[in-house]
C-alpha cells in the first residue's frame, strides 16, 4: 500500500539518476513517461509507471493530475539568497551605462550589499531570505545553493553561513553551501589583497569546524581576483576538504574555465567570456558548466555564453537564477528556462536536464536531486502545463500548479493565484 499515488500525469519527466552528469548529445535525451503515474511511500518514489497499470495499485490517497506535466523538483545551483538591503538605486547607474565593475570599483554593487549585510541582525537576515526562498520554492524548486560573500569579515561570513543553516533547518528542501569570503575586496583591504585572501583562507578552517559550507567559491574577475589568487585560494580550500566552484570568465575571458577544470572543480559559472581553449577543457572534464542567463539579461549584454558551442563540444551544462540583489534580481527559475531557449538557443530536453540532474551533479547532489527514480525522495511539482515544452515557452509567469517535497505538498497555488470573483 502506498501512502500516495498520482494518475493520469500527461508527462512524467523522468531524469535518470547517474553518476556523472549529463555531457554534451546525452543532454538532449529526456526520459518522457506519457498518460503516466507515480506512487509515494514514506517520503520516496516508490513506483512509476503508466496509469493503466496504476489500477491494480492501493494507495491512501490517490490524487488525479488531470494531463498535467510532472517533474523532479527544480535544481537552483547558483544563488546568493541571503543579504540585506537591495539595490534599486543602481538601475539608473546601469540606464546611464556605467558597467557593473565600476559601479563595484566606486564603492556600490556588491560592496553596497556588504555594508548593508554587516548591519543587518541573523534574525532579520533568515526572515529576508525566507521571503525570497519561499517564492523560489512555489516556483517549483525543491534544491538549491546558496552562497555567503557579503561579509568579507569573519563575524558577517559566519552570520550568512549560519542564516543558510537556519534556513536549512526550517525549509524542507535540500540546500548546499557555499563559502564565497573572496567575493570583493573590501574598502579595508584596497591594496592588500593578499591579506585578505589569507584572512579568508583562515576562515575556512572554522567554517569546516562548524560545518557551514560544503563548497568554496572565489570571484575571479578582471579587479576582483586573480587566476594566481583564485588557483591559491581554491586549491587550499580543496587541501580542506571542501568541493570547489568558481565566478569564471563572467566579464573578461581570465581562463577561469581552465583553471576550473584543472583543480577538477565541481562547477565553473557564468562562462559567458569562456575562451574556445577554456570550452575544450571543460567539455574533457566533468565540470558542470552553470550558465546563467539571467545575468546576462540583466546587465543589458547582447553576448550569452556559448551554450550550444560547450553542448556541442560535449560538455555538461546547468541553468541557475544567479539570484542576488544586483545582477539577477529574480527568483524564478523558470524565466531562466526561457531565456536559456531563446538566447542560448539550448533545447526544451537540454534545459530540463539541465535544471534537474545536471544541476543537482553541480552541487553534489547527483545521486538524489533532480531525479524521480525509485527510490529518491519524492520532490516533484505538478505543472499546469500539457507538455515539458510548454514551460520555456511562456515566459514570465509561475507556471507551477503544486510543490512536492518528501512526498508531501508544500505549496499549492492558492486564492492568491486565482482569482476569486465575488
Ligand atoms: O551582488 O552583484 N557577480 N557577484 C558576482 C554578483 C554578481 C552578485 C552581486
Ligand atoms: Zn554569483
Amino acid at each position: 500500500m502506498h501512502d500516495f499515488l498520482l494518475y493520469n500525469i500527461g508527462q512524467l519527466i523522468l531524469p535518470a539518476a547517474s553518476e556523472k552528469p549529463l555531457k554534451g548529445k546525452e543532454m538532449n535525451n529526456l526520459r518522457v513517461l506519457k498518460n503516466a503515474a507515480m506512487a509515494v511511500m514514506d517520503g520516496c518514489v516508490s513506483w512509476t509507471g503508466s496509469t493503466e497499470e496504476a489500477e491494480g495499485h492501493l494507495a491512501k490517497i490517490k490524487r488525479n493530475a488531470k494531463g498535467r506535466l510532472v517533474t523532479p523538483g527544480l535544481v537552483d545551483p547558483h544563488t546568493h539568497l541571503v543579504f540585506g538591503g537591495s539595490r534599486e538605486n543602481e538601475m539608473a547607474l546601469k540606464q546611464a551605462g556605467i558597467p557593473y565593475l565600476e559601479i563595484l570599483a566606486g564603492g556600490g554593487g556588491i560592496l553596497s550589499t556588504v555594508e548593508a549585510t554587516r548591519q543587518t541582525s541573523l534574525k532579520e537576515l533568515v526572515r529576508k531570505a525566507s521571503f525570497h526562498l519561499e517564492r523560489m520554492i512555489s516556483h517549483g524548486v525543491t534544491s538549491l545553493e546558496v552562497k555567503s560573500g557579503y561579509g568579507l569579515d569573519r563575524e558577517t561570513e559566519l552570520k550568512q553561513l549560519t542564516a543558510v543553516k537556519r534556513l536549512q533547518d526550517q525549509y524542507p528542501v535540500r540546500m548546499a553551501a557555499t563559502f564565497l569570503g573572496p567575493h570583493a575586496i573590501p574598502p579595508s583591504h584596497k591594496g592588500m589583497e593578499l591579506e585578505f585572501l589569507e584572512g579568508m583562507i583562515l576562515l575556512l578552517e572554522e567554517i569546516k569546524q562548524q560545518n557551514l559550507a560544503q563548497f568554496a567559491d572565489i570571484f575571479c574577475e578582471t579587479g576582483v581576483f586573480s587566476i594566481a589568487q583564485s588557483r591559491h585560494f581554491l586549491k587550499k580550500a580543496q587541501e580542506k576538504g571542501f568541493g570547489i566552484k568558481i565566478h569564471a570568465d563572467e566579464i573578461d575571458p581570465l581562463g577561469g574555465a581552465e583553471l576550473a577544470v584543472s583543480l577538477g572543480a565541481v562547477s565553473a559559472d557564468h562562462l559567458v567570456a569562456a575562451t574556445e581553449e577554456g570550452i575544450k577543457r571543460l567539455s574533457e572534464s566533468d565540470t558542470v558548466a552553470v550558465l546563467l542567463p539571467g545575468t546576462t539579461f540583466y546587465l543589458g549584454k547582447d553576448m550569452y555564453a556559448k551554450a550550444r558551442v560547450m553542448i556541442d563540444s560535449g560538455a555538461a551544462v546547468a541553468l541557475a537564477t544567479d539570484f542576488n540583489p544586483g545582477s539577477s534580481v529574480t527568483e524564478n527559475l523558470q524565466l531562466i528556462m526561457s531565456l536559456a531557449a531563446l538566447k542560448l538557443k539550448m533545447t526544451a530536453e537540454e534545459i530540463w536536464n539541465a535544471v534537474t540532474v545536471n544541476a543537482a551533479h553541480a552541487i553534489g547532489m547527483g545521486d538524489e536531486a533532480g531525479t524521480l527514480e525509485n527510490g529518491c525522495r519524492a520532490d516533484f511539482v505538478v505543472w499546469d502545463a500539457p507538455n515539458y515544452h510548454y514551460v520555456p515557452y511562456h515566459f514570465g509567469v509561475n507556471h507551477a500548479e503544486s510543490v512536492y517535497s518528501a512526498g508531501i505538498k508544500r505549496w499549492e497555488r492558492g486564492k492568491y493565484g486565482t482569482i476569486q470573483l465575488p
